[in-house]
């Protein structure tokens, strides 16, 4: 794990920030982040705040957290809006006497820019949310404006949503975006110090009326955040819904829709990502869509045509019929610090690791480069093959390995060539033996090869 993915777990804010600066701008390094920390998510409440604009969803927000800080708890915030104003919870703080100087260090709070891009927005959101659960962060407080379906559909991965209300829009319960009142698991009808309040409560309980029995029916609450009045109840009944959700297996089923979306949502986009690059084959999405345009394909036919296509390309560890695929090219240097210059620097891969490689004598730091990967391996003793190719070549270009399906099959076809497997020198390291995170390898010696050492590995064993 990284440095960065620890001190996130460890609580540090100032990683936490940067994580997720990493996350949002999809960088594979905050990738890692999130694949180190996802481990250590799941354990916030996450708690959605949404409602139409104006209807005072910052100004309970920040009450919220004033009361939770007060149970001594460690807050997140997301606000998928750059305008809304947070206070940081400090709004009670002088009537509930919190220490003013731990204030940076309870909340965090994060804003999300509302993103033009498909899935943008919720991808950062859940990422950020990951990030801070992951920091400790509990509750998570998720704020949306609920106009547009992107921001309803991000509040509703949520475990508890408040749908905020206030009387006197459109004096009417017709004028709320559809969509919005089906999502509230409690609502919260904000300036009840207007009037047409108990009209709205009403008409909210009306509409709960004529709908079906369910197991849990919103509750409806009345606040006046600007004073403060009510928030105390709505926490007690966000408690409600917790422990309703903790019953039976109501929170695992609900997160489950939420893992289920966001899951598919990052194949999409990797999908349509992969159709509009030139990995496939120039067979863009666009050209696509002149050909239906211009009626020579229809679009069922499209969609199998793209699907074979891309099922067909050679992936690591990909079926039966992907045959081999470059896995790696092993470097012998002598450290691998001063190489990095070049590698990681220079060349702009990333570092994904350095591991210790027991039983081989090296150190290999692990340099992803498109789908295969770099390796430069730096000798831990004297006489491990590595520091003997040194003495006697100098850096350079140790092996090169092929991911193979079958590794029998593979070693049978070399040895029918005549080609050297498991003879000669070093036929120990031949045999098929565990490699790195235990995958099964075996070796060609360079004589039979014209001076390339060829490492095998099998699929589907220790994969990165
Ligand atoms: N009279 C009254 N005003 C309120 C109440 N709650 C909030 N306001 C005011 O309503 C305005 C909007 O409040 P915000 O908390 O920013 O509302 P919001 O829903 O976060 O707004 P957006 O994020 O811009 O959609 C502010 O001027 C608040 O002071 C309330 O209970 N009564
Ligand atoms: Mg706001």
């Amino acid at each position: 794990m990284g440095d960065l993915a620890h001190a996130v777990i460890a609580g540090d804010p100032v990683a936490l920030a940067r994580a997720i600066s990493l996350a949002e701008e999809g960088t594979p390094r905050g990738e890692r982040i999130l694949a180190d920390v996802y481990p250590s998510t799941g354990r916030a409440s996450l708690i959605g705040v949404t409602g139409p604009p104006g209807a005072g969803k910052s100004s309970l927000v920040n009450h919220l957290l004033a009361l939770y800080r007060s149970r001594g708890r460690a807050l997140g915030v997301v606000a998928i809006d750059p305008s809304s104003a947070f206070s940081g919870g400090a709004i009670l703080g002088d009537r509930i006497r919190m220490q003013q100087h731990a204030l940076d260090e309870s909340v965090f709070i994060r804003s999300m820019a509302t993103r033009g891009q498909f899935g943008g927005l919720s991808r950062a959101t859940r990422d950020a949310v990951d990030l801070m659960d992951a920091a400790g962060r509990d509750p998570i407080l998720i704020e949306t404006v609920g106009v547009g379906q992107d921001e309803v559909d991000v509040v509703r991965l949520a475990d508890t949503v408040l749908v905020v209300l206030t009387p006197g829009q459109g004096d009417d319960i017709q004028a709320i975006k559809a969509g919005l009142l089906e999502i509230a698991d409690l609502f919260v009808i904000n300036k009840s110090d207007h009037s047409g309040a108990d009209r709205l409560a009403s008409d909210l309980e009306g509409m709960l009326a004529l709908g079906e029995r369910r197991l849990w029916t919103p509750p409806i609450l009345m606040t006046v955040a600007t004073e403060g009045k009510g928030i105390e109840d709505l926490t007690l009944a966000i408690d409600r819904h917790a422990r309703f959700l903790r019953e039976g297996n109501r929170l695992r089923a609900r997160r489950r829709a939420a893992v289920s979306a966001r899951f598919t949502e990052i194949l999409r986009d990797r999908l349509m990502a992969r159709l509009g690059s030139r990995e496939s084959g120039g067979s863009g999405y666009e050209a696509y869509e002149e050909r239906l345009l211009d009626r020579q394909i229809d679009p069922y036919s499209a969609a199998r045509e793209v699907l074979d296509r891309i099922g067909s390309r050679p992936t690591p560890g990909g079926g039966a019929a992907a045959g081999p695929v470059l896995d790696h090219l092993g470097v012998a240097v002598r450290r691998i610090e001063d190489r990095l210059d070049l590698y990681r620097d220079v060349l702009g891969l990333d570092l994904q690791a350095v591991e210790e490689v027991a039983g081989e004598g090296v150190r290999a730091a692990l340099l992803p480069a498109g789908r295969a990967r770099i390796e430069l391996l730096e000798p831990t003793g004297g006489a491990t093959p590595i520091a003997r190719f040194l003495e006697r070549r100098g850096e350079g270009i140790h092996h090169v390995c092929f991911e193979v399906d079958d590794l029998d099959a593979a070693l049978e076809r070399f040895r029918n060539a005549g080609l050297s497997t498991t003879a000669g020198e070093g036929s120990a390291r031949l045999e098929k033996s565990a490699g790195a995170e235990g995958s099964r390898i075996a070796f060609i010696h360079p004589r039979s090869t014209g001076g390339v050492l060829i490492e095998l590995r099998e699929a589907g064993r220790g994969k990165r």
